[in-house]
């Protein structure tokens, strides 16, 4: 066991009470793997308060003990420490969690290697595809025995965060741990089926209204589509019902590059996905910061959603161009 990892279990073991939240926009990795961690823990007969400000997602709230998450922190209720997972950014922090009663050390279990934090706390950083199997890695390295439940939920922040197993992080590693989690009580089923196949109506017809828009650049190798704001309004969805959509772009053969534009207040929301190793942090450098070389998002403002096509494409074209010169010059 490393250090950080005999620290970590120190506070696991020597608290009154902990603190366990994820992120803000919470998701599959987030949620799953805060329940995980606190099913080990209700085992082990901890006491742990799971919080979430925004509550647990509807396509999540199957994973058992979802029902005990809070969104209001109990009143009079202090932490002596608190264990912060699938993010070290401070800026991601779930809203409120400044004026949290945390008394005790602070945690940041965390696959997010880019992520910074200022604050004065354990970081648990690992270049893993998803916080579910950085969790299980440091469960086994505790000896901690997992249960069903906790099985049931890491398995499906491991689907969630890899989209099953899809991206070129996923690991030997990842599929034997995927394995210990079936084998200890985890359904791949289960997971795939409220995970993908409970896809609300109205979702099913905001996909069909993407799809009129849908448009490629062949030379490019460059799809994208748009979401007007009526879109959204009309068929009565949050903006969050965008998430992932642009995968469907950027699935099509001969499309490495897909991206989904969006009208927001703010200006043009960009979703923006490489199929292969797109390098998209360095042709979008300055609006990299929230991302990977495979997928970011930023707001553009000031742009109607033509204009901020055709400014994608221009910097597309020329990181192509760059990129073809310095392959002649070789
Ligand atoms: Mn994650």
């Amino acid at each position: 066991m490393t250090p950080d990892v005999a620290q970590l279990e120190q506070h696991l073991l020597h608290s009154a009470h902990l603190l366990l939240c994820t992120h803000r926009a919470p998701d599959g990795d987030g949620i799953g793997t805060m329940l995980g961690l606190w099913h080990v823990l209700q085992q082990q007969q901890r006491a742990a308060t799971m919080w979430s400000p925004e509550g647990v997602p509807a396509h999540l709230r199957f994973l058992p003990g979802a029902e005990r998450v809070c969104t209001q922190l109990p009143a009079g209720q202090r932490f002596d420490a608190a264990i912060v997972i699938d993010t070290s950014d401070d800026a991601l922090l779930p809203e409120g969690f400044a004026d949290a009663p945390i008394d005790g050390p602070l945690v940041f279990i965390d696959h997010h290697m880019h992520h910074r934090s200022s604050r004065d706390a354990l970081f648990i950083r690992r270049p893993a595809p998803a916080a579910g199997e950085l969790m299980a890695d440091l469960l086994s390295d505790m000896q901690w025995p997992l249960n069903a439940e906790a099985a049931r939920c890491l398995y499906t922040a491991l689907v969630s965060d890899t989209a099953s197993f899809r991206y070129a992080i996923t690991t030997p590693h990842t599929h034997r741990t995927a394995a210990a989690l079936i084998a200890a009580g985890a359904s791949p089923t289960e997971t795939a089926r409220h995970l993908y196949e409970r896809i609300p109506l109205a979702r099913a017809r905001l996909l069909g209204v993407l799809l009129h828009t849908l448009s490629v650049d062949e030379p490019l190798r460059f799809a994208w589509m748009h979401c007007p704001a009526a879109t959204l309004r009309e068929l009565g969805l949050p903006n969050n019902a965008l998430d992932g959509m642009v995968n469907v772009a950027r699935a099509l053969r001969g499309i490495d590059t897909a991206a989904l534009f969006s009208e927001t207040p703010d200006g043009i929301h960009v979703e923006i996905r490489s199929k292969t190793d797109g390098n998209l942090t360095q042709w979008l450098g300055d609006y990299a910061a929230k991302g990977t070389r495979f997928g970011l998002q930023f707001t553009l403002p000031h742009h109607t959603l033509t204009s901020a096509t055709a400014w994608i494409r221009e910097r597309l074209a020329a990181h192509q161009r760059t990129a073809v010169d310095a392959a002649e010059k070789r």
